[in-house]
């Protein structure tokens, strides 16, 4: 049994090496992304890290998983022999004893490793795939699914000589979309005279809604007022009036429901009118009960819940779960320009059964936002791992 350990600044160069060193029956154990170098914890360079393993003498063909398994704890660790004198290289008892200690400490990593990996019995292929979304954050459950699928595939076209990575990709690809294709998509509809954005503090509210609002005056020609409900902060009231007068279109500020039904008749004969709501700590259950007190939810509105993606995917569920009674149409995902991790998106959409509106990715308005469809985010979830 051969094992070992890969780096490379992508998994496909990783993969590459792995192939190149050990063949097509390699079975990879881990893999990380890991931080390399960099000053006082910045510009640290992206690295991945792959371990693999090979046994030399075993048939052609993937081993089986328990077979495999069964060699693992056959793996020899070199006796090292205790009281040893030092050597010339200096070496002491304490420095033979640590040496076993790591590779005792190694065979056990391996084992729990393999044990634990549930992709090693996928052919190398669809392992690298799968360790590539792995490394997106895409969860088990996706990715147990798209290896059946990618295994079906395989066995379809097990005649053809033509079973390269591209094809793998190509079918990853139409899988994944496939899972997210059925949910609605896009950006604002034009059809509702209301837009709204909730989520937790800090996430990007009122720059995103911005960066919609230019869009609708400046591409659409749409005549938009805004409506701010966020009375918490006399700061962000100036940041909406401040992009107010940059699009020369009013703001008013509503603190309760009566405010909101005045501001609705202000804005009669206007297309479109965009709502800015308070951030507010996700965990407290009031919020949602508040917005209901100042927001008349029941006009023609576009709800988007804005999420960003340097939050943990837990606390994304549990906000979520907190904005359950309201009919939230689509997500917006914000900060995609501060994480290398994407499949969180994924997953959320196809727990949620919630389709997508826009990415946002940096702070300037109006440019940093990219409408998204189904396809565009299949792609932008692969974009690693193109050849
Ligand atoms: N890097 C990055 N920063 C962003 C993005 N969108 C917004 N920001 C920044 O995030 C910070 C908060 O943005 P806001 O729009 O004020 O967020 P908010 O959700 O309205 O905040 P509260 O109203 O306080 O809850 C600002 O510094 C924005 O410039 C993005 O896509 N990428
Ligand atoms: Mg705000």
């Amino acid at each position: 049994m051969k094992v070992k350990k890969y780096h490379a600044p992508s998994m496909a160069e990783a993969m590459k090496k792995v192939r190149v060193e050990l063949g097509d029956n390699a079975v990879i154990l881990n893999s990380k992304v890991i931080h390399k170098g960099g000053f006082l914890g910045l510009f640290k360079k992206k690295n991945i890290e792959v371990i693999a393993a090979i046994d030399p003498e075993a048939k052609v063909g993937k081993p089986e998983p328990k077979e495999f398994k069964k060699e693992l704890q056959n793996i020899e660790i070199p006796k090292i022999t205790q009281n040893v004198v030092p050597t010339e290289s200096g070496q002491t008892k304490e420095t033979s004893e640590k040496v076993e200690k790591e590779l005792s400490e190694l065979k056990q990593m391996i084992q729990t490793l393999s044990s634990k990996s549930p992709y090693a019995h996928f052919s190398l292929e669809i392992q690298e795939i799968l360790l590539y979304l792995q490394n997106h954050d895409v969860n088990v459950a996706l990715l147990n699914r798209l290896g059946k699928f990618l295994e079906g595939k395989t066995e379809q076209n097990s005649q053809s000589n033509e079973l390269n990575k591209e094809l793998f990709i190509k079918w990853s690809k139409y899988f994944i979309r496939n899972e997210i294709k059925e949910f609605p998509h896009g950006g604002i509809q034009y059809n509702k005279k209301y837009v709204n954005v909730i989520g937790p503090t800090g996430v990007g509210k009122t720059t995103t809604l911005a960066k919609m609002a230019a869009e609708a005056v400046i591409e659409n020609r749409k005549k938009i007022g805004f409506i701010t409900t966020d009375t918490y902060r006399i700061a962000a009231i100036e940041q909406l009036k401040t992009y107010a007068q940059l699009l020369s279109v009013p703001v008013e500020v509503v603190y309760k429901i009566s405010d909101f039904e005045k501001a609705k008749e202000k804005f009669a004969d206007y297309d479109l009118v965009f709502i800015d709501t308070a951030g507010r700590n996700f965990r407290e259950a009031k919020y949602v009960h508040d917005l209901n007190e100042i927001i008349n939810f029941n006009e023609e509105m576009e709800s988007f819940l804005v999420l960003s993606l340097t939050s943990k995917e837990r606390d994304l569920q549990s906000i979520i779960a907190q904005f359950s009674t309201i009919t939230i149409d689509r997500f917006i995902f914000t900060k995609l320009d501060e994480t290398s991790s994407y499949g969180t998106m994924f997953n959320l959409m196809t727990e949620y059964k919630t389709g997508a509106a826009y990415v946002t990715t940096g702070q300037s308005v109006p440019e940093d936002i990219k409408e998204v469809d189904s396809e565009m985010l299949t792609n932008l979830l692969f974009e690693g791992l193109e050849p």
